[in-house]
């Protein structure tokens, strides 16, 4: 089962204030009257009947709807309350995986399609009742066809995938809504004329490995054929920590933008010091102007230390700042 929270962010906002819920929604920067920076976390869904989405301009969103309420986010909101909703689930008994703030993997493999379906109401309807939020909710025989589910019908949707309707059930679905195909598989997808995933299907293996080389051909191959991991671990490590910054003017300061990478990484060195995680790659992200994004990084045998990771700082940005160009946010991320 994987489980979903609908609109998180906004949700929280809507069950705080719930005179929000009568108008679109918008979570994210400040638009500042269409001159704002920065970017959208998430909407509610009357918001995105608009168009608006995570991680689209703020301003952008601001010309799609003028009109909607636009909130810069509750300070300890959403963590709390993704915490209180995930403790709660616990109490069902079945191993849990949470995967992200609003997300979580649990294994029901013992229970049969109706159980799971009672199940899945139950867990809707305690949530509803003591949050006040709506979750979807997906089951299938395995995680990816899980994730693929609770995404299929939102919100406050129940999707059940039988193992042997697997592959017919994310034929019809855009390549994008397979998790772990980014925007960048994608596009080469689409070069090739794969747009769906049946277009995937269609090809044999041997073609997939020349065209995405071994590793990634046959990872595209089972995830095609509604292959992936049946594991539900209740203790799964981050991967990563990351911090990014926009600026508040389009820079080619390149003073500026090294100090503010700088003190981005002294920032999540603390973090990770405090939640005692383990890093072997730093990797820097620069957005010019036009949101045209790169990022480089570099990988360690041992965890770096502080003066290697600002000195790989230093080095990457050399390497990589494009100075014609002015640069709209940079982040770091650790992993
Ligand atoms: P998602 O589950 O991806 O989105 P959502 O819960 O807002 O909407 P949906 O109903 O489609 O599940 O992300 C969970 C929260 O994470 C989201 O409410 C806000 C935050 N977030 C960002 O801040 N930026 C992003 O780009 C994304 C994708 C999410
Ligand atoms: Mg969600």
């Amino acid at each position: 089962m994987h489980v979903d929270l609908d609109a998180f962010f906004a949700s929280c906002e809507e069950a705080r204030d719930p005179s929000l819920k009568a108008k679109p929604l918008v979570i994210g920067a400040d638009p500042k009257a269409g001159k704002g920076r920065g970017v959208v976390s998430t909407a509610n869904y009357k918001a995105r009947e608009f168009g608006i989405h995570s991680a689209m301009p703020i301003t952008k969103a601001y010309n799609l709807c003028p009109h909607a309420n636009f909130i810069q986010g509750t300070r300890n909101l959403y963590g709390p309350t993704s915490k209180r909703i995930f403790t709660q689930l616990q109490t069902h008994n079945f191993v849990i995986e949470q995967v992200g703030i609003d997300e979580a993997y649990v294994d029901i493999s013992q229970l049969t399609h109706d159980e799971a379906k009672n199940l899945s109401k139950e867990i809707q309807k305690e949530v509803k009742q003591s949050e006040n939020i709506t979750i979807s909710i997906g089951i299938g025989p395995n995680k990816m066809i899980a994730k693929i589910a609770s995404d299929f019908k939102k919100p406050e949707g129940i999707t059940i995938v039988k193992k042997e309707e697997a592959v017919q059930f994310i034929a019809p679905l855009e390549i994008r809504k397979i998790p772990g195909i980014g925007p960048k598989t994608a596009e080469k997808m689409h070069k090739h004329n794969i747009y769906y995933v049946k277009d995937l299907q269609k090809l044999p293996l041997i073609e997939l490995n020349e065209l995405f080389g071994k590793t990634q051909g046959e990872r595209l191959h089972n995830k095609a054929k509604a292959i992936s991991s049946t594991t539900v671990g209740n203790n799964r490590k981050r991967k990563g920590i990351s911090k990014e910054k926009t600026f508040s003017f389009d820079t080619d300061d390149n003073k500026k933008i090294h100090n503010t990478l700088n003190r981005l990484a002294n920032n999540i060195f603390i973090h990770s010091l405090e939640k005692k995680f383990i890093y072997k790659t730093v990797a820097i992200k620069l957005r010019y102007k036009g949101f045209i994004t790169h990022t480089a990084q570099k990988g360690f045998k041992a965890q770096p230390n502080l003066r290697e990771i600002l000195r790989t700082i230093t080095q990457l940005l050399e390497k990589n700042l494009q100075k014609e160009k002015k640069v709209r946010l940079v982040g770091v991320r650790f992993s």
